[in-house]
């Protein structure tokens, strides 16, 4: 069994949650909670990031970050089952870096609100981060045709991305995006591992 450092309102770590279920390997992983912010938790013993998710392997050692660990679960089921080997190889790749900064994006600005001491909250900081997300948005529209075929890594990312704007931004981009929403819907349907790991509410 390996042991999934994570937790339920991670984005990251959920992309690890989809992709073993692609892989037809959630049977071999357990998820146990980990808060990076507590300096006794032992996340920051197996990896000196101290992020979620890191996946604990049976003979202790710890992979992380969530593509190392999706490429490690790709090869445990044989290869080619999330990571595209052909001609679609490094267009799932992109898709995927857009997912994860659209994570990023957002995950620093939940950190701005919630650790910011002292003076107000950096607007022009928020602002910045932002638009990232926005224009990740806008591109992944003038890219569409990455959106179809059988669902990989850079479906997973985007997914998980736009899950985790509805938890933490009140999907406020389904507004103007009506494609993408049906595109979600089209994953989380087709995909029951998504739809198993929805953020609490
Ligand atoms: N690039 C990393 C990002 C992981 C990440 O930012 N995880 C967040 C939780 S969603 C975290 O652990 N934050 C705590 C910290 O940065 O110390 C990945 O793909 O796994």
């Amino acid at each position: 069994m390996w042991i999934l450092r994570s937790s339920t309102s991670s984005p990251f770590g959920r992309k690890i949650t989809v992709g073993a279920g692609l892989c037809g390997l959630s049977d071999r992983i357990r998820m146990v909670t980990s808060v990076p912010r507590d300096p006794a938790d032992p996340v920051r013993q197996l990896n000196p990031l101290g992020k979620l998710p890191t996946l604990v392997l049976e003979d202790g050692s710890a992979l992380f970050d969530s593509r190392v660990i999706l490429e490690w679960l790709d090869a445990q089921a044989g290869g080619g089952r999330i990571i595209p080997t052909g001609e679609h190889h490094f267009e799932a790749l992109r898709l995927q870096a857009v997912g994860d900064g659209m994570m990023d994006a957002s995950v620093q600005q939940m950190s701005e609100r919630r650790h910011h001491e002292g003076s107000a909250l950096s607007q022009i900081w928020m602002d910045y981060q932002r638009e990232k997300v926005t224009r990740s948005l806008a591109f992944v529209m003038s890219h569409r045709e990455m959106l179809s075929g059988t669902p990989h890594v850079g479906h997973i990312a985007l997914a998980c991305a736009l899950a985790y704007l509805d938890y933490r931004f009140d999907g406020y981009w389904r507004v103007g995006y009506p494609d993408l929403v049906d595109w979600l819907d089209g994953f989380a349907a087709a995909v029951p591992s998504f739809a198993a790991s929805a953020h609490p509410v």
